[in-house]
């Protein structure tokens, strides 16, 4: 059975340009819920631990740098289907792929500047959440 929530980031360049609250529109529109919130800046570790599974890859150092270069937003999403249906409102990684519409063609910079993030399993979305977030944290 598909689990009902997922973790997303706004990620450092779209917090600077002030997308936050567009972003949240169109996550609220598409009928998601706000489960857990957090405004914080990861130190480069705290990058790289949470994209592991990238290590070795050529883009890790660029990834885990820009993702420690400044402010972002955790949160925690639920709805129904929560993984996939993320996913498909966020669009493909390069916002060049991206479909009309979808949070990353309206918002990314590129691929490498991405402008979210989203969880890829139910697997996932627990161990992500559980990184940013306590039980007392979320609701
Ligand atoms: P996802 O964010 O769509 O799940 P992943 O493959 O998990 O994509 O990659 C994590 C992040 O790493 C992406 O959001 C993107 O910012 C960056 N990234 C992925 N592939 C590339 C690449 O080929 N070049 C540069 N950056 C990349
Ligand atoms: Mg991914």
């Amino acid at each position: 059975m598909a689990g009902n929530r997922t973790l997303t980031m706004i990620k450092p360049v779209a917090f600077q340009r002030n997308l936050t609250g567009p972003i949240l529109s169109k996550i609220n529109e598409a009928g998601f819920v706000i489960k857990a919130m957090k405004f914080i800046q990861l130190t480069k570790d705290q990058a790289s631990e949470f994209y592991k599974v990238h290590e070795g890859k050529p883009f890790y150092d660029n990834l885990t740098t820009f993702m420690s270069s400044g402010p972002i937003i955790a949160i925690i999403l639920e709805k129904e289907n929560a993984v996939e249906d993320f996913r498909k409102l966020i669009g493909a990684t390069d916002p060049v792929e991206a479909e009309d519409g979808t949070i990353r063609k309206l918002f990314a910079e590129s691929k490498s500047h991405n402008a979210v993030h989203g969880s890829d399993s139910d697997e996932n979305a627990i161990i992500e959440s559980d990184f940013f977030f306590s039980k007392t944290e979320r609701f």
